[in-house]
């Protein structure tokens, strides 16, 4: 079982943000903004390449709800999957980082010879 769906059945703590029957948000581990959560389907998804538009649907209207109630919603937020080995996914489990509570930096590649493309 990964580590999320460990979350989901509260085999792993999480210091979570709200849930409901079908979504769950928590802080992340390894925040990289001030506010950084991750918001995933309880039901298992390896990664966005799967993802039905039903879940994204209730992902969508979820997601806007955490920006409101962690106070990003008005500031701005950044939503981010990360898909596969090139986007950096480490966990296998469908989420979606909402970033906020600074101004965010852009730019994404990790190396200097992609750099070129910026
Ligand atoms: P990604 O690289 O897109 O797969 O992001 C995985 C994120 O998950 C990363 O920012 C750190 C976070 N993370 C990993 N393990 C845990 C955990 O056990 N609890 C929480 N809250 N976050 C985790």
């Amino acid at each position: 079982m990964c580590i999320f769906c460990k979350i989901v059945n509260s085999e792993l703590p999480s210091n979570l943000v709200k849930e409901n029957d079908d979504f769950m948000a928590f802080h992340d581990l390894n925040p990289k903004a001030p506010i950084h959560i991750l918001v995933i389907p309880k039901q298992h998804v390896d990664s966005f390449n799967e993802v039905t538009p039903q879940t994204m649907a209730g992902m969508t209207s979820f997601i806007q709800e955490i920006a409101e109630i962690v106070g990003i919603k008005e500031s701005g937020y950044r939503v981010i999957t990360n898909v596969g080995d090139n986007g950096g996914q480490e966990v296998k489990h469908l989420h979606w980082h909402v970033l906020g509570g600074a101004k965010l930096a852009w730019g994404h590649f990790a190396d200097a010879e992609s750099s070129k493309f910026l």
